[in-house]
């Protein structure tokens, strides 16, 4: 998958690992205010095997505060332009805003990251613009509310048909089918049940076609089942990485990238999904 000029082998599981800006972030095991300490991390990042860094700015966590354009381009902008120089696998921008989208872009990011899967206004039109592929994430309401509690007949069934019908949104605006990728958002609006159910029944979403991204790393499902702060969650976003693979996942969003790339080597080895050394 091309990247704008960067490349995403998708032959073998990629591992996109998180670098979030956000002053608020919890979820990175640390505060990254500065760009120093960023473009650190994402370096580490990908000389421990990343395949694709995801850079985000806006925090889209339960319950957190919007932030504005310019804020947004403040925090990411300048780690892209350092940090795209200094490694060479693709960056992504995880945004829903178009203006932010196109700065990224245009700063040496490849790859956008819309947990909304390009619904904002104007959104659609600036991804086709771009021409960069894009993942569409699928979630149940906005951030600040959506695990208050949701609802769904069934979860599978209806994520499926979102991101059916959000594929089909962009191959009518004119984006290209081989630079789309899927994820069904765990976390986004679902309960501990839901997120389960759909790992449980992830193969299914092969059938639309594309790329599966999932983003399982040292979520609250974890912090609920096992009753683990986000620190002490590595072992079980191991595990639950292994099953998404497992169940069709090509791409995996995680904060430890050198402990989930020996985890999905290992399971590459036993399925033989990999190239065999030499050919
Ligand atoms: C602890 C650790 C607690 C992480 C919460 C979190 C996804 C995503 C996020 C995802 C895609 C997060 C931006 C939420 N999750 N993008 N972004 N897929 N495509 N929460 O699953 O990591 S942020």
């Amino acid at each position: 998958m091309d990247c704008a000029g960067r490349s995403l082998n998708l032959n073998k599981v990629a591992i996109m690992g998180v670098l979030n800006i956000t002053p608020d972030s919890f979820s990175d095991g640390g505060l990254f205010l500065g760009v120093d300490e960023a473009v650190k991390h994402g370096e580490l990042m990908a000389a421990n095997g990343a395949d694709i860094i995801d850079i985000g700015g806006e925090s889209s966590r339960p319950g957190a505060d919007p932030v504005s354009i310019a804020q947004e381009l403040d925090r990411v902008l300048p780690v892209i332009e350092r940090l795209s120089r200094v490694v060479d696998c693709p960056i992504s921008i995880d945004t829903c805003k178009p203006e932010v989208m196109s700065a990224a872009i245009n700063a040496g990011a490849g790859f956008i990251n819309d947990i909304n899967a390009l619904q904002a206004s104007g959104a659609m039109e600036m991804a086709l613009q771009l021409d960069v592929p894009v993942c569409l994430m699928h979630m149940q309401g906005q951030p600040e509310t959506m695990q208050i509690d949701p609802v769904y007949r069934n979860v599978t069934a209806e994520v499926k048909t979102f991101l059916g019908d959000r594929i089909s949104a962009c191959l009518e605006a004119g984006l290209k089918q081989d630079k789309l990728v899927i994820d069904p958002g765990f976390g986004f609006g679902k309960s501990v049940a839901h997120n389960l159910e759909l790992l449980r029944n992830l193969s299914l979403f092969k059938d639309l076609g594309l790329p599966i991204l999932a983003g399982l790393s040292r979520k609250s499902l974890i912090g609920k089942v096992l009753g683990k702060s986000t620190n002490q969650r590595l072992s079980a976003s191991l595990a639950l990485a292994v099953m998404a693979v497992q169940n069709g996942a090509a791409i995996l969003r995680v904060h430890d990238v050198a402990e989930t790339r020996d985890a999905i080597r290992m399971t590459e080895a036993v399925t033989m999904v990999h190239s065999c050394p030499g050919e």
